[in-house]
């Protein structure tokens, strides 16, 4: 762990006993989009508010831009920027628990979001899914494109209408108190995250984590929002239709296998 290319000690962003909040960003490749990620999430942030960074030796220097940002909002006292650097392991899913566990075990948060980092997910969103927790009683708030007031901007009708159909299958078998089971754009209290840990290797853990947290009683509230298109580096899933295909094929197996769970 490094906080500006230091080593890191257990220290957190709080200076006080209030909720501290951290944000975990999985990067590979986001040089041009984390450095305004981490700026509008910490400039919106509504309480204190702190960003780990989980790089997988991102070839683009990614970690360069973190580095020089740790540098600039940390102080002696303060750490709001940390970065920790993968090697020789790679994944989504692994990535963002990785994150959890230092930011629950290390910097003690109260309350964890993560997202992707290609500001699809607009960063003063973050505020928003931390008042739902703060301030209206949930465990866990997930961003949702698919209830009123959100939309998803960012991809053509034939991924819209894959996630459309996907689901609306997860909503079938799995009951409706989420819409936007493969969001990805959360924020949850530390002890839904101390019972459970994400299962799979990309999008499905979403899935997976909502279903078991909606079983378990943690009470989950959707937050609109509008996911807007990438406009900098590139996607990690690709465009075409096998690769949606292959991606939808593996969340419909989740959706099935959470469903014969329950029936058990
Ligand atoms: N640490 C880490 N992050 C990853 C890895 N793969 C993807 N990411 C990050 O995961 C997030 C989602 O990746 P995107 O490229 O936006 O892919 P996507 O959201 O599935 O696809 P789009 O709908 O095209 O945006 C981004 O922040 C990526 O940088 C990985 O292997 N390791
Ligand atoms: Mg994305």
């Amino acid at each position: 762990m490094e906080r500006g290319g230091q080593a890191l000690g257990p220290t957190d962003g709080r200076g006080d006993a209030m909720t501290l909040v951290c944000t975990v960003l999985p990067t590979f490749n986001e040089r041009d989009n984390i450095a305004a990620l981490i700026e509008g999430i910490l400039t919106n942030a509504v309480a204190p508010h702190m960003i780990l960074v989980v790089d997988d030796s991102s070839p683009d220097g990614t970690a360069e831009v973190v580095r020089s940002l740790a540098a600039r909002y940390n102080s002696a006292d303060q750490l709001r920027v940390a970065l920790y650097v993968r090697i020789g392991q790679k994944g989504l899913t692994s990535a963002i628990q990785c994150g959890i566990d230092f930011a629950l075990e290390t910097f003690g948060a109260d309350i964890v979001t993560w997202m992707d980092c290609d500001l699809s997910m607009p960063p003063a969103d973050v505020a928003r899914l931390v008042r739902a927790i703060l301030e209206e009683g949930a465990d866990i708030a997930v961003g949702s494109r698919w209830v009123k007031g959100g939309a998803d901007a960012a991809h053509g009708w034939m991924a819209r209408t894959l996630s459309r159909i996907i689901n609306s299958f997860a909503v079938l078998l799995l009951g409706g108190v989420v819409h936007d089971y493969t969001s990805g754009f959360i924020a949850a209290r530390a002890p839904v995250l101390r019972t459970l840990r994400l299962r799979g290797d990309y999008g499905e853990y979403c899935i997976d984590l909502l279903a078991r947290a909606v079983r378990v009683g943690f009470v989950v509230k959707e937050v609109p929002y509008i996911c807007v298109p990438r406009t900098a580096g590139e996607s990690k899933t690709g465009a075409n239709l096998w690769d949606y295909l292959v991606k939808g094929r593996k969340y419909v197996a989740t959706i099935w296998n959470l469903w014969e769970e329950r029936r058990t």
